[in-house]
């Protein structure tokens, strides 16, 4: 499907060369991300398209940025691909309890995010792909997990519906850091069903639903039905970058069983694996709970911009945070945001400044150690309190901001 429209990023002096430095959550340690030279292959994963944009969405895809943007400064060229889980159970439960038509529902949605995403000056991936395009993909991956003997059908007269067998692949829980008792409890939270009867694994994952009545469902050689939710992100990264690519990211509340899943099925399928490291965000919360959709407390990018606050002010709240820390929205926040791009507007505006080119390393170096924006913003916030005679500086720190944080001044 079409993604969306951002300027490229300016090209900044002394750009071209360097490495990125990430925290990975598998193994817990900072690595290096991406080629020395060449070509970043990063996987996002994309919204379920029934309450976007909010703004935990957005401080996520707003981190995946920052990453995308600092290996381009760093001379790569970066093949990005992200999923829209256009048919899942939310979004069908959502369609059904709201009696909206859930194509509907999933096209208005995935629109209200292109704007938002656009508005927030996110680089739009290379590839946006929805699972309804994208069945056979998800079909013909099945076959091959089929022909490692990963997959079965449970023993159901009625629907004989089709799992992935979790014990076909080695370290489903490494560096998930939970237990197997809380993995049951967390598969259930997250979609899973451990109690399914003529399960082999209590952690076995659906991978293809067959049609139950009044649910959307496609003829495959599975049966006639619907994709499970891990498998059509696996596929759906595989087909676009192949086997061990650079970056998966998300949110922290895919740290499982969300990407362990999708790991464990492209080893299986591949030999590899899946993703070098994975980048997962601090979840983001109103009123001392996570922003979720089933919980109802959300704070729409929508809302914000249509009450006339600058989108460069909501991408400053955001990048005020560290994108593995937990933080919550507060019209604080909002204020402090507004106050700095007042700053940085009115610094970047005069007609001299300090002296930018430490600025511009501080700003780098920064973003290059793990993503550390509250570091940049401070380098930043203190070039723009220093005031100075250079008639090129502000020039130059409107385009440091522009290419490594996407604020335009
Ligand atoms: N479609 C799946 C991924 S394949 C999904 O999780 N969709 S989502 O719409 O629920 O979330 C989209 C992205 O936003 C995911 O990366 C998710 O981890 C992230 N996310 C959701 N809620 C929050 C939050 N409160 N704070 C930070 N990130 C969040
Ligand atoms: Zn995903």
């Amino acid at each position: 499907m079409r993604a969306w429209v951002t300027p490229e990023p300016p090209v900044l002096p002394g750009s071209g060369s360097g490495r990125v430095l990430l925290h990975d959550s598998v193994t817990g340690m900072l690595q290096p991300a991406g080629p020395l030279t060449g070509e970043a292959r990063l996987y996002a994963c994309g919204i379920t398209p029934y309450d976007a944009t909010h703004l935990g969405h957005a401080a996520t895809y707003v981190a995946v940025d920052l990453l995308n943007r600092a290996w381009r400064d760093a001379g790569l060229r970066v093949r990005f691909a992200q999923n829209v889980t256009d048919v899942d159970d939310p979004l069908l439960e959502r369609a059904a309890a709201t009696g909206v038509d859930w194509v509907g529902l999933a096209d208005e949605q995935i629109e209200l995010y292109r704007t938002d995403m656009a508005a927030l000056r996110v680089l739009p991936p290379d590839q946006l792909t929805g699972v309804v395009e994208s069945l056979e993909t998800v079909t013909d991956l099945i076959a091959v997990l089929r022909d490692e003997q990963a997959v079965y059908q449970v023993p159901d007269p009625v629907y004989p519906d089709w799992y992935f067998s979790v014990t076909r692949a080695s370290n489903l829980m490494a560096g998930t850091g939970i237990s197997v008792v809380e993995a049951e409890q967390v598969f259930a939270e997250r979609g899973g069903d451990p109690e399914r009867p003529g399960k082999r694994h209590r952690l076995d994952c659906l991978v293809w639903r067959q049609a139950r009545p009044g649910e959307p469902a496609w003829d495959s050689w599975l049966g006639r039905g619907r994709p499970g939710w891990h498998v059509e992100c696996t596929a759906i990264a595989l087909d676009a970058l192949g086997p061990e690519f650079d970056v998966q990211a998300g949110g922290r509340d895919l740290a499982f069983p969300h990407h362990p899943m999708c790991a464990a099925e492209a080893r299986v399928a591949t030999g590899r694996p899946m993703a070098k490291v994975f980048l997962h965000t601090g979840m983001v919360g109103l009123d001392g709970e996570k922003m979720s959709k089933s919980l109802g407390n959300l704070v729409f990018v929508r809302r914000l911009l249509d009450d006339g606050v600058d989108p460069m002010a909501v991408r400053l709240v955001l990048l005020a945070h560290h994108y593995r820390a937990d933080w919550e929205y507060t019209p604080e926040v909002l204020a402090v945001a507004q106050e700095r791009l007042r700053r940085w507007r009115g610094a970047t505006s005069a007609s001299a400044g300090a002296d930018a080119t430490a600025t511009l390393d501080a700003v780098r170096a920064a973003l290059r150690n793990d993503l550390n924006a509250p570091a940049a913003l401070a380098a930043i916030d203190a070039w723009a309190a220093a005031g100075g005679d250079d008639p090129s500086a502000p020039a130059l720190v409107a385009e440091v901001a522009d290419a490594l944080l996407g604020i335009r001044l």
